[in-house]
């Protein structure tokens, strides 16, 4: 229904454009439904072969959907995602999949928050932040609290992902800086944890592939 009614808000302020001639700028102020917006693929291909992963926050809430295909040898991957805080937040692939708020690091168990027995990023004992099989661009969040991405990465495979404990898809709180920190900065290069996590924070959403 709300779709109908966004529907009809485009269709009359496109016939008050005709007549007042300004048909720019209208579309930014559609009110923006969040819902909607976590739940519709950004490609509109949503059916095709792939799984289909729910983002939930530590709250059992969802806050976005992702779209994970094979696609001649690369994994395709599409985020709709709404109701998260704006800016840019390190998205990754981690390693197990599992999604428990409030959980101990496996490989600290001392060390307890959301979503930490997820553990590290994909293949982060195989290169440093950067090139880790489960590193992915960012994920941009605008100012009503949406982000959409549509990333392709061929560094791993949907069946890489469906291994016996799964994996993750987890949206992080902050940036990630991608262990890029320029040498006037770091002499001696970024730090272990700059190198394993790339900075971005506390772990604020969080989806199940496979496992
Ligand atoms: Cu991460």
């Amino acid at each position: 229904m709300r779709r109908t009614l966004r529907a009809t808000i485009v269709a009359v302020t496109a016939a008050a454009a005709v007549t007042a001639c300004t048909a720019s700028g209208q579309e930014q102020n559609d009110p923006v439904i969040n819902q909607q917006e976590a739940t519709t693929p950004p490609m509109g291909d949503e059916g095709d072969d792939g799984t289909e992963v729910t983002l939930l926050d530590a709250d059992n809430n969802q806050v976005g959907t992702v779209w994970l295909k094979d696609d001649d040898g690369a994994l395709e991957v599409e985020v709709a995602a709404g109701d998260l805080p704006p800016g840019f937040h390190g998205f990754h692939l981690h390693a197990i999949g599992v999604c428990e708020p409030d959980s101990p690091d496996p490989t600290d168990p001392a060390k307890v928050g959301d979503f930490l027995s997820a553990g590290g990023h994909l293949g982060a004992d195989m290169a440093d932040h950067g090139a880790h099989q489960g590193d992915l661009p960012s994920l941009l969040v605008d100012s009503t609290g949406s982000g959409r991405l549509t990333a392709s990465t061929d560094a791993v495979t949907l069946e890489d992902l469906m291994d016996d404990d799964g994996t993750a898809v987890m949206v992080h709180a902050g940036p990630d800086n991608f262990a890029n920190i320029p040498e006037r900065y770091a002499p001696n290069g970024p730090d272990a944890d700059t190198l394993k996590t790339g900075d971005s924070g506390d772990r604020i959403a969080c989806g199940v592939v496979g496992g």
